[in-house]
């Protein structure tokens, strides 16, 4: 069941709703103007949200990436939100591979419009090189478990939605930019909603982790690490590990897991 609400003309929220009314989702929260599709469904999924509710936003004015870095969502240019995901039993064991399923789900999208997107690991989708997707998961806690995560995925779609370089820590662009024609939003959308529920199921399995391999960015090259204040590491990118962290060559040839949180990845040129 979907339960339209809020601040989008009747028009549009039913066109949206419409839209994605195939897919197996909770209940549809949608915005024209937001502050953060995540803090809103991170409060919902307290509240007792369904698995796969959905925020969607127009504009964010306080859109969030990791660390509370700012994520930036102009008016209409841009998708931003929020998927509830409530841990099933037996996905309690995966939960470090749910990083891999935004970008596995944006990438197929992406991939089906001929561009050729890359993961930048753990949380972007770049294209041509260059920023395109961004994605922050999150957790909700009861005691020692996690119940809930919410995976907030904000994709550039016209140009607008590119933020001047002086705000950024790593080129961007947007969909339209670098497919050279206009993109629609909605179907866009349900490609990557689709993929999720479709890649879910599979969290466990070797295609998954082999797939979220091959997509990434500058694999095989140098690259640098950078995890909070601590000194950077400069190693070979190899690839994943079982749960999904990365594998770093080192340049003494020692082989270190580099696992998720606030790191940062750069190519060496
Ligand atoms: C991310 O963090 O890339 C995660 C972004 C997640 C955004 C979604 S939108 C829906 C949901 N609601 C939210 O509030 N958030 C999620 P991180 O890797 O920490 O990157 C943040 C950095 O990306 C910033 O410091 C900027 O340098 C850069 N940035 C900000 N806005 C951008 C944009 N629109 N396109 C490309 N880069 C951007």
């Amino acid at each position: 069941m979907v339960r339209p609400s809020l601040d989008l003309s009747p028009g549009e929220e039913q066109k949206t709703l419409d839209a994605l009314n195939d897919l197996p989702l909770g209940e549809i929260r949608i915005f024209e103007s937001t502050t953060s599709t995540n803090d809103i469904a991170l409060k919902w999924a307290s509240e007792g949200a369904r698995d796969m509710s959905l925020v969607i936003a127009g504009e964010q004015t306080a859109g969030r990436g990791r660390g509370n870095r700012k994520w930036y969502t102009p008016p209409g240019a841009a998708l931003a939100f929020s998927l509830v995901l409530r841990l099933k039993d037996n996905e309690g064991a995966q939960i470090s591979r749910f990083t891999g399923l935004g970008p596995l789900a944006v990438s197929d999208a992406l991939q089906d419009m001929n561009l050729a997107p890359e993961i930048k690991w753990p949380n972007d989708i770049l294209l041509g090189g260059r920023k395109t997707c961004g994605i922050l998961v999150e957790s909700i806690w009861q005691g020692e478990t996690v119940e809930a995560l919410v995976m907030g995925i904000g994709i550039n779609l016209r140009r607008e939605s590119v933020p001047p370089a002086e705000l950024l820590n790593f080129p961007a662009t947007c969909v339209e930019m670098e497919a050279g024609h206009a993109v629609q939003k909605l179907p866009l959308l349900h490609h990557v909603l689709r993929a999720i529920s479709s890649w879910r199921p599979q969290l466990a399995t070797h295609p998954f982790l082999h797939t979220w391999e091959n997509r990434l960015a500058f694999r095989g090259e140098q690259v640098e690490i950078v995890t909070g204040e601590q000194p950077s590491t400069l190693g070979r990118l190899e690839g994943l590990n079982q749960d999904g962290s990365l594998r770093l060559e080192l340049l003494n040839g020692k082989k270190i897991p580099v696992t998720f949180g606030d790191v940062h990845l750069r190519p060496v040129l």
